[in-house]
């Protein structure tokens, strides 16, 4: 067991006996452990994790965010007569009554409750699967619809603001070279560069007041979605990190890019990449069961669209850290960022001789 553990563990109101707690989960920024304990013969399983601050750099405003999104939940799913304690995160506070401890060495950890009887899916068993995960975040927003927005704070400034990536991060990682890389990855920052008319299409349409800020999820990975164990329906919206105001083109257009891929995120073998129609349209659909009758005619006219953009965005942000010499995402071996980076821009690629079709399936179920 990770020896900082030791000191954190018992500063949460976790019930029982320490039996085991080991690293958990694949998310790329944060640190996840699973903690079981025996409560008098019952198993208690909770979810402890150590926040990236690198990332998240106002941990008191993250955590104000988060339990101010899940009480407002709480309240919403018992109004709809759900389960209030398996439909959203129950976040456990210190002792202290803190709603994160820091420890000695300046670390930031949390806690919750382990959604009991639950699986998460790193990579999509099928489309029926993926569009209940679309059911699930449109769900999310819907309930999210009265929150008042303003009171959140912005957890990372200009988070899928694709322009201010461009311009304020991504260019300048080209330029500063920090990682002696630019050379080995031409084609790549060519790519970017020769597609930079995509990035400031949705800023502008929220300057101009046609796209309306929402209270979003902004990492709508299929990974950060418990289905029951059996697999059938989703249960709940998990990795709260980035709820802030944004787009529902942003929850949209991430999940197909993680999900309607007929390859993993990181597959090194571009040949494999590509946009499952099937895989769209399923999610296109569970999601506008939900989310659909609050959205405008440009939001639903730029449904097919956000999903190329945030395929590119993503790519554009490995590529940027693969630059910068690998200081954001977790990386498992030294290409990895690149790695990444070609198979977003591969999907991006194919979503562009597809985009068509992705339009034409949206208009189909919009009526
Ligand atoms: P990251 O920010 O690193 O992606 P997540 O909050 O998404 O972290 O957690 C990582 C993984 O841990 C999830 O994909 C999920 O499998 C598991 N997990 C997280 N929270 C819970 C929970 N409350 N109950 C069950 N599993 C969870
Ligand atoms: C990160 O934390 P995780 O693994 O759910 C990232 C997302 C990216 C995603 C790419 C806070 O998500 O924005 O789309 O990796 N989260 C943050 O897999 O940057
Ligand atoms: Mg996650």
């Amino acid at each position: 067991m990770d020896i900082m553990l030791r000191e954190v563990l018992p500063q949460f109101n976790f019930k029982g006996t320490l039996k085991d707690c080991s690293i958990f989960g694949s998310g790329h920024i944060n640190t996840t452990y699973l903690a079981v304990y025996d409560d008098n013969g019952t198993e208690r399983k909770y979810v402890v994790q150590m926040v990236n601050t690198s990332v998240f750099k106002d941990m008191d405003s993250l955590m104000d965010n988060i339990f101010s999104v899940t009480s407002f939940l709480r309240s919403r799913i018992k109004e709809e007569g759900g389960d209030a304690d398996r439909e959203t995160l129950h976040f456990i506070k210190t002792a202290n009554g803190e709603k994160y401890y820091r420890a000695s060495n300046g670390n930031c950890y949390r806690a919750y409750v382990f959604v009991s009887d639950s699986v998460s899916y790193n990579s999509v068993p099928n489309a029926r699967l993926f569009g209940e995960s679309g059911v699930a975040f449109g769900r999310f927003q819907r309930r999210l619809s009265d929150f008042p927005a303003q009171t959140l704070s912005e957890t990372i400034p200009n988070f899928h603001n694709t322009q201010y990536r461009y311009e304020n991060e991504f260019l300048p990682a080209v330029s500063a070279d920090a990682a002696g890389r630019a050379a080995s990855c031409r084609e790549q920052i060519d790519f970017v560069t020769s597609r930079r008319d995509y990035c400031p299409r949705l800023v502008e349409l929220i300057k101009k007041g046609s796209l309306p800020l929402r209270v979003t999820h902004n990492d709508t990975k299929l990974n950060n979605v418990m289905f029951d164990a059996g697999g059938e329906k989703a249960i709940c919206v998990i990795d709260l990190d980035t709820v802030m105001p944004g787009l529902a083109l942003y929850d949209f257009g991430d999940s197909i890019r993680f999900g309607a891929n007929t390859a993993a995120e990181d597959e090194a073998d571009t040949s494999k990449v590509s946009v499952d129609l099937d895989y769209f349209k399923a999610y296109a659909r569970g999601f506008l069961s939900e989310a659909g009758e609050a959205l405008n005619q440009c939001e639903k006219d730029n449904l097919a669209f956000s999903a190329l953009l945030m395929t590119f965005e993503c790519g554009m942000r490995f590529l940027t850290d693969y630059l910068n010499g690998d200081v954001y995402f977790k990386t498992a071996y030294p290409q990895h960022n690149l790695v990444r980076a070609k198979n977003q821009f591969a999907l991006v690629a194919d979503m562009e001789k597809h985009m068509d079709e992705m339009n034409s399936i949206i208009a189909s179920l919009c009526g």
